[in-house]
């Protein structure tokens, strides 16, 4: 699975952890044309974050993948108790 963000150390350091991801540095802001339209093959919006599953679906909305990633891995749900909250 690879995940297309802008790095951010606070963000995406549990997610860092995981064997089985591999994570991909792109800036949007700073990327050279050719980069951004590499990147448009992923994400024809040309936005972070995107998710590319082991099966080959992309996501790009970054709650759609917060939520898949936290259904995935059960260590990253909120407790029950804060669940209400979590969906809003
Ligand atoms: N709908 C997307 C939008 C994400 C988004 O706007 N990301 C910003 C960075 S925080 C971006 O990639 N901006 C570059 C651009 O708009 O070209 C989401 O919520 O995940």
């Amino acid at each position: 699975m690879a995940i297309f963000v802008i790095m951010n150390p606070h963000g995406i350091s549990e997610l860092k952890a995981m064997d089985d991801f591999e994570l991909v540095e792109y800036n949007p802001y700073t990327a050279t044309e050719e980069e951004r339209s590499e990147y448009k093959k992923v994400n024809p919006h040309g936005t972070v974050p995107a998710l590319v599953t082991s099966e080959g679906d992309i996501m790009i909305e970054g709650a759609a993948i917060c939520l898949y990633l936290a259904q995935l891995y059960e260590k990253l749900l909120p407790d029950l108790q804060y669940e209400a909250q979590y969906y809003k």
